[in-house]
């Protein structure tokens, strides 16, 4: 790993009870009181979020709001109100900015912030204090904050004690914190990733460190690498500002319809070459590489696929589409109109210090 990744400093920022904070706070009759923030009952609505009271009846998000009736009939029933979430949002971010520019907005209530070049001369644990005391004197909301060397930490801090909590984990404590969780705690680690790994009997963190990694390799595929750095507590992603570009790309549309693969292929070379040359002229490399098929009868489809490495060679862009196009789209069955490929998940190319050659997957 690179040594000046070890020595980030993140902060991640989870609001408590978000949508439902702001509603108890604009209506303090509210306050104590099993809120639910979704729709009516009688509805077909699900519930957004509840507060901390209407958690302890069993209410959950994603579930319908008849079910939270059935748990809690005297809960408060309120439909969300999304202009003003957002507005609140706002006004944490300015928080946030007073400390970095570097901020990364995962949703209205949650962000990442690198706060390891900040002017102001703070700790990063001090900063995440700083930040939850901004936010209750001026927002009257509560928020919970994760400080760790990189975002996978940070993010699993954030919510270790939740409401208000602060924990910080220093470079030299992330295995050990790691060590104790639950692999449902990994990012990315969904429902069906945590059933095949119990099945062959990984419940923690510390239990992947236990198989090696091909083992691993032969149940989760390409996944298998990410998990097992994860495991240890390593994660190398940046957190990406709003203002970034997002991907970048080109297309072309045919002035015939075209079935012939040779021909199709020469056209995604030349789409690759300019793809590729873009992203080097601006001194960037991606990560995601999505192609676009618009077929004859304007049907469009995209298939994107993740190389292990950030690149920007133009074999590496082209040898990847090729296989989109052979394996994923109706090329050569199918009259095709336009094609398009672009890039994303960039990164500024000195960061990602990877052979381009290395990039593909396997
Ligand atoms: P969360 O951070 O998951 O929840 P929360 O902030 O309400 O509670 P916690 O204290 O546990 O962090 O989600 C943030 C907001 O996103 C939440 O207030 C409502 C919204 N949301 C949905 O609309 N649907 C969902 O399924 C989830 C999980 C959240
Ligand atoms: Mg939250």
């Amino acid at each position: 790993m690179h040594p000046s990744l070890l020595k980030r400093k993140i902060i991640h920022v989870d609001m408590d009870a978000f949508y439902a904070a702001v509603e108890v706070r604009d209506n303090p009759t509210l306050a104590g009181k099993p809120v639910v923030i979704g729709g009516s009952p009688q509805s077909r609505a699900v519930v957004c979020t509840s507060s901390y009271e209407a958690r302890k009846f069993g209410i959950r998000s994603a579930m319908s709001c008849a079910q939270a009736y059935r748990l809690c009939p005297n809960a408060v029933f309120l439909s969300p109100n999304f202009e003003k979430y957002s507005q609140v949002s706002h006004q944490i971010r300015e928080i946030f900015s007073r400390y970095t520019e570097l901020i990364e907005p995962l949703s209205l209530d949650e962000a990442f912030l690198d706060v390891t070049d900040n002017r102001s001369g703070l700790y990063a644990a001090q900063i995440g204090k700083a930040i939850q005391a901004a936010v209750t004197e001026e927002l009257n909301l509560s928020c919970s904050v994760g400080v760790a060397p990189n975002k996978l930490v940070a993010k699993i801090a954030s919510d270790y004690r939740k409401p208000a909590g602060l924990t910080v984990v220093a470079p030299e404590k992330v295995a050990a914190f790691m060590s104790t969780l639950e692999v449902r705690k990994i990012f990315g680690v969904g429902p069906a990733t945590e059933k095949r790994l119990n099945a062959i009997g990984i419940k923690s963190c510390t239990d992947i460190l236990q198989i090696p990694l091909i083992t691993l390799e032969e149940h989760l595929g390409s996944f298998a690498h990410w998990i097992y750095t994860a495991a240890q507590g390593i994660d190398e992603r940046r957190v990406h500002t709003s203002r970034e570009r997002k991907s970048l790309g080109r297309e072309e549309t045919f002035s015939k319809d075209l079935t012939s693969l040779p021909h199709l292929l020469d056209e995604l070379k030349a789409l690759a070459d300019k793809t590729a040359h873009d992203l080097q002229n601006r001194k960037i490399t991606g990560r995601t590489l999505t192609l676009k098929v618009k077929y004859g009868d304007f049907h469009q489809i995209t298939r994107s696929q993740t190389l292990r490495y950030s690149a920007n060679h133009e074999d590496t862009l082209f040898e990847a589409a090729r296989k989109l196009l052979l394996e994923k789209t109706e090329a050569g069955q199918r009259r095709i109109r336009l094609l398009g490929l672009s890039v994303s998940n960039l990164e500024k190319a000195e960061e990602s210090a990877w052979d381009n050659s290395a990039a593909l997957l396997d």
